[in-house]
C-alpha cells in the first residue's frame, strides 16, 4: 500500500509559537516505522511544503492518514476535503490529540476512519485490513481504538484496547530519514537543526489545563534506558530535545541513561521538559546530566504564587519552583520557564508576575493564557462561559472566554509580560558559546512580537474576525447538547 502521512500547516497567527519552535513530525515518523517495508511511506510536512495536491499527484497514495492538534482542526480537514475531492477512492484516515478527544469534528463524508489515541495500535491493523480487502467488502470492525464509516454512511465506534503489558522498547524506531529533506528547517528554541525524542508517554499529575492524563487514560509509560540509547545514536544532529512532559520522571533510569551516555562518550546538547519536584528532589541527577550535554530546561513554573498553583491543580509548591531555579541557574543551564495567566487577572496579578520573574531572572520566558482545551478538567468547568468555538483561537495566546479586566487592557498587560527589558543575558550566552548571534536575533524578533498587543486582537473572540458559535464544528455542539440534556 502506498500512505501518504501529512503534517498540516499551522492555522494560527503568524506569530508567537511559531517562531519557538517546529519540531520534526515525530508522530507520523514512528507511525510510518510500524508500518514496516511491505508499504511504501511517504511524510508530507505542510509547514515546509504546502503543495498537497504535487504530493498526492506525484505518489497516488492509496491511503491518507492526518495528524491534529486543536488549533489544526480546520488545516487537517481542508487537507482530507481536498484529498476527497482529487479522488474519493483513497482511504482518509485522522489521527492525534484532538480527535482523540473530540472524534465528532472529523466525522464529515471526507473522512473514512478516525484513529483514537496511541496510532501503533491501530494504523498497522488498518492499513492491513485496507491491504487484504476490496473496498465493496471492507469491514473495520475488527481494528481496535477505531470510529469508521459503515456502509450506510454512519460512524461506527469500535472498543477502546491498549494491551496492558505494552512496552515502549516493543515500537519500532521512528523513520526519521522520511523527513531527511525538511531536517535543515527543524528547530527547537534555539537549537536548529533538532531531533525530537520521546522517551515516555503519559503523565500521572492531573493538571486541569491539560490534556495528556486523558489522551492515555492516566496510564503512563516509558522506554528502559538502553533503548533511549538506540534512540539517540540514531538521531544525525548534534543536538536533541526529549518531548517528554517530564523527562525526570523516573530518576533511576534517567540515571542509568546518562551514565550509558557518558560511558559511550557522546557528545551531544540536549534540552528537555521536567516538573521542578523531580530537579528537587535529584539536583545530583540533574548535575550529572549537565555533565553529559543537558543546557536547556523547559519548566512549568505556571504561577507566581502557591495560589496560582493550586488553581490550575498542578500539584506543586512554588518553593519547589524556587529551589529548582537555584538548582538549575548554579548549574548554569538555561531555563525556559513557562506561566500561564488567568483571564480572571487583574492588573496587580499580572505585576506580580513580572516582579517574580525579574526577581528569579528567568531570561528565557513563555507565557500562556490559561485555555480550557478540549478533554481538559477546565473544558467540562468552563464549557458554558465560552467565547467561541473557533479552534484557532485555542493557541493558549487568546482569552477564550470572558477576561475580568476590559479585554484590550488585558492583551496590553499580557503583552507586556513578553517585553525584554535587558537583552544582556541572552549575549552573556553568546558569549559562553550556548547560543549563536542568529539565535538572539530570532529569539528578539519572537519577543517583539510576542509584546505587541495588537497583534493578539485579530484572533480575539471578542475584539477579532472569528468563526461564529453558529458555524461550530460537530463536537462543541455536541457537547453542548449533552449539557443541555444532562
Ligand atoms: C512537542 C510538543 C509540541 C511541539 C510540537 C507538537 C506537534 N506535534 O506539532 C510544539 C512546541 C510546536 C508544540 C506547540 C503547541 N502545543 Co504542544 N505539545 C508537545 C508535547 C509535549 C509532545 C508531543 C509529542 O511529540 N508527543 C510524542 C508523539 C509520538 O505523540 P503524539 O504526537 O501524541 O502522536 C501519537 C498519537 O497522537 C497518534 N497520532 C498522532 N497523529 C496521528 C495521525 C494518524 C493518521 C494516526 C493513525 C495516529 C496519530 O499516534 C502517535 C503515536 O502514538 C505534547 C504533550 C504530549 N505528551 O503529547 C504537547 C501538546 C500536544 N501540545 C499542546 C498544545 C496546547 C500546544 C500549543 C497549542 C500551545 C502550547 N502552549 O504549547 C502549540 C500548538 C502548535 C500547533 N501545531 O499549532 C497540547 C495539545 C492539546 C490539544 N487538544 O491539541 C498537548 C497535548 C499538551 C497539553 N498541555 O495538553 N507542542
Ligand atoms: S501539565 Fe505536565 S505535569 Fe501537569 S498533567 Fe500535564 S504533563 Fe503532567
Amino acid at each position: 500500500m502506498r500512505v501518504l502521512l501529512v503534517q498540516p500547516e499551522y492555522q494560527i497567527a503568524g506569530f508567537g509559537f511559531r517562531l519557538a519552535a517546529m519540531p520534526e513530525p515525530l508522530h507520523l515518523e514512528i507511525l510510518a516505522g510500524c508500518l514496516g517495508e511491505e508499504h511504501d511511506v511517504r511524510i508530507l510536512d505542510m509547514r515546509i511544503d504546502a503543495n498537497l495536491m504535487k504530493a498526492v499527484e506525484e505518489f497516488q497514495p492509496n491511503v491518507v492518514g492526518v495528524t491534529a492538534l486543536t488549533t489544526e482542526v480546520y488545516a487537517a480537514r481542508d487537507v482530507l476535503m481536498s484529498v476527497k475531492a482529487y479522488d474519493r477512492d483513497v482511504f482518509t484516515v485522522v489521527g492525534g490529540h484532538h480527535c482523540t478527544l473530540m472524534p465528532q469534528d472529523f466525522m464529515i463524508p471526507q473522512v473514512d476512519a478516525i484513529a483514537l489515541g496511541e496510532g501503533e495500535f491501530v494504523l498497522p491493523r488498518l492499513i492491513e485490513e485496507l491491504r487484504r480487502s476490496s473496498r465493496a467488502k471492507l469491514n473495520l470492525a475488527n481494528v481496535p481504538n477505531l470510529c469508521w464509516r459503515g456502509r450506510d454512511g454512519r460512524f461506527v465506534h469500535n472498543p477502546r484496547f491498549v494491551p496492558a503489558d505494552h512496552h515502549m522498547d516493543s515500537l519500532p524506531l521512528p523513520r526519521r530519514e522520511l523527513v531527511e529533506s525538511y531536517r535543515s528547517e527543524y528547530f527547537f528554541l534555539f537549537d536548529k537543526p533538532d531531533s525530537s525524542v520521546a522517551a515516555s508517554r503519559g503523565c500521572p499529575y492531573r493538571c486541569n489545563f491539560c490534556s495528556v492524563h486523558e489522551f492515555y487514560g492516566g496510564r503512563t509509560r516509558q522506554m528502559s534506558a538502553r533503548r533511549v540509547m538506540e534512540e539517540i545514536r540514531h538521531v544525525d544532529t548534534h543536538h536533541i530535545t526529549f518531548v517528554d512532559d517530564n523527562f525526570l520522571m523516573n530518576h533511576r533510569r534517567e540515571d542509568e541513561i546518562v551514565d550509558l551516555i557518558r560511558a559511550e562518550g557522546i557528545e551531544m546538547s540536549f534540552s528537555m521538559e521536567a516538573r521542578t519536584d523531580s530537579i528537587a528532589r535529584h539536583p545530583e541527577l540533574v548535575e550529572k546530566w549537565v555533565d553529559a550535554g543537558l543546557y536547556a530546561m523547559l519548566l512549568g513554573l505556571e504561577g507566581a504564587t502557591d495560589d496560582a498553583l493550586k488553581n490550575v491543580n498542578k500539584s506543586n509548591q512554588l518553593k519547589t519552583n524556587d529551589e529548582a531555579i537555584r538548582i538549575l541557574k548554579d548549574l548554569g543551564v538555561i531555563i525556559w520557564g513557562a506561566f500561564i495567566v488567568d483571564p480572571q487577572w487583574k492588573a496587580d496579578d499580572f505585576k506580580r508576575l513580572r516582579d517574580y520573574v525579574d526577581e528569579k531572572e528567568i531570561t528565557h520566558t513563555q507565557f500562556t493564557v490559561l485555555t480550557p482545551l478540549v478533554g481538559t478538567q477546565l473544558y467540562r468547568e468552563w464549557f458554558d462561559d465560552l467565547l467561541t468555538y473557533d479552534y484557532t483561537c485555542y493557541d493558549t495566546l487568546h482569552a477564550v472566554v470572558p477576561t475580568r479586566l476590559p479585554r484590550e487592557e488585558f492583551y496590553r498587560n499580557f503583552a507586556s509580560l513578553y517585553q525584554q527589558r535587558d537583552l544582556g543575558p541572552y549575549y552573556d550566552l553568546v558569549r559562553e558559546g550556548k547560543l549563536t548571534i542568529d539565535d538572539c536575533r530570532r529569539g528578539k524578533r519572537m519577543l517583539e512580537a510576542m509584546s505587541q498587543w495588537q497583534y493578539y486582537l485579530d484572533k480575539d473572540p471578542v475584539l477579532g474576525d472569528v468563526r461564529k458559535k453558529s458555524e461550530a464544528l460537530p463536537g462543541a455542539l455536541t457537547a453542548l447538547q449533552n449539557r443541555r440534556f444532562a
